[in-house]
């Protein structure tokens, strides 16, 4: 069946990522990529595909209902995946109101739009929402996230993310709007923007500098390689059912300062400096607010209905992710010149 997808927030991180799986795998539908290009929105991540013939770019604000009604009426949309958001904890808790604007109101918006459009005929519609294992709250040592975790959203962004994700739910139960959320566990992989930990730090041991480390770094995240989830984003849209809910995970557990140190001896060996060099650029710095301690997500509905695993293990996604930084410093340069410097000053200067 031929589609005309919209996928918002495609210049993002893994936007770009889906927008390229679609793209390439698809050939037959048209993907819209409909993106504000915030400073975490940047086409360079999509060069390699940006002259296919199935694939459109739109320059737009979610929030602008007016845009978004017209850009769905006029490229005959029938499916969203709805990736656009602030996504950024630490931004959130120093401005909470942009996270409350894009993540629920911008929701809301593509929510409104898409049922109104809709309406007369839901056959063939359908609206994917992209939303993230944070909602769930924070575990202890023991237990995983499943699909019937109640929600328990614990920093700005995630309250965000929540209420996004209960609208969408709520344009179900109400009005009928065909939906599917998915809920993920923390991404790694090329285009990541380096606010994140482990672009962050891949950068910073770049340029030896310090390499904050919040807290004692005994909290756990649940790592999952970029293009994985892109995948079991594609097994989502084509199979899931509608009105679900998937959490997706890598089975991957890692506490941050294990990891801090995987990635120090990687880049010792890849930069030729002895080994050890990268570990003493570890600074423990005044932990995050509120800080989540520990993410785990059980994925085995996913597996079991969908068939999807994640196919990378996390040496190999590690390697691919710190081999493609090397190759693609201008990148790093274009994103971190500009404002980048004034957001690391005010995150971490003094801290
Ligand atoms: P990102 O910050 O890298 O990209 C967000 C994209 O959305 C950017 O291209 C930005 O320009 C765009 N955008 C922001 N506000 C917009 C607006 N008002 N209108 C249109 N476009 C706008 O984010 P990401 O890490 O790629 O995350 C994508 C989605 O996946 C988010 O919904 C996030 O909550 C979710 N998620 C992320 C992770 C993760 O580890 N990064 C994990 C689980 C879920
Ligand atoms: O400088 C740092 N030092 C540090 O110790 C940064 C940026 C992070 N950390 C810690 C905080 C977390 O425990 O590393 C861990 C990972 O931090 P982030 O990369 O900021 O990710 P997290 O807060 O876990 O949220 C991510 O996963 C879920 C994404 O940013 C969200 O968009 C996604 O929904």
């Amino acid at each position: 069946m031929k589609r005309n997808i919209l996928i918002t927030g495609g210049a993002g991180f893994i936007g770009s990522h889906v927008v390229r799986l679609f793209v390439n795998n698809y050939p037959e539908y048209k993907i819209v990529n409909f993106d504000k290009l915030t400073y975490a929105g940047n086409l360079e991540n999509l060069k390699d595909i940006e002259n296919k013939p199935n694939y459109v770019f739109v320059k737009g604000d979610i929030c602008d209902i007016d845009l978004v009604i017209k850009t769905i009426k006029e490229l005959n949309i029938d499916s969203i995946i709805h990736l656009a958001a602030e996504s950024h904890v630490d931004r959130s808790i120093t401005d909470p109101f942009t996270f409350a604007q894009t993540n629920v109101m911008g929701t809301l918006s593509l929510l409104q739009a898409a049922k109104e459009i809709w309406k007369d005929n839901y056959e063939g519609k359908l609206f994917y929402h992209i939303s993230t294992d944070e909602v769930y709250g924070s575990l202890g040592e023991e237990g995983f996230f499943t699909e019937t975790t109640p929600y328990d959203p614990k920093s700005p962004y995630s309250a965000a993310k929540a209420s996004s994700d209960h609208f969408v739910r709520a344009f179900n139960n109400t009005f009928g709007l065909p939906i599917v959320v998915s809920n993920c566990s923390n991404n790694y992989g090329p285009n990541q923007f380096p606010e994140k930990l482990i672009p962050l730090f891949i950068n910073n041991i770049l340029n030896s500098k310090p390499l904050p480390v919040y807290g004692k770094g005994e909290n756990v995240r649940d790592w999952l390689y970029v293009v994985d989830h892109a995948k079991a984003i594609d097994a989502i849209f084509h199979n899931g059912k509608v009105g679900e809910t998937y959490n997706i995970g890598g089975f991957n557990e890692w506490k941050n300062i294990d990891l801090i140190k995987v990635i120090c001896r990687a880049m010792d060996k890849k930069l030729g400096r002895p080994d050890g060099t990268s570990e003493t650029l570890i600074t423990y710095v005044t932990d995050r607010a509120g800080h989540d301690h520990r993410y785990a997500i059980d994925a085995s509905k996913i597996n079991k209905e969908l068939g999807w695993v994640p196919s990378l293990q996390f040496e190999e996604g590690i390697e691919l992710t710190i081999n493609w930084y090397f190759n693609n410093k201008l990148w790093i340069e274009g994103v971190t010149s500009g404002q980048y410097q004034n957001y690391y000053n005010s995150m971490y200067e003094g801290r």
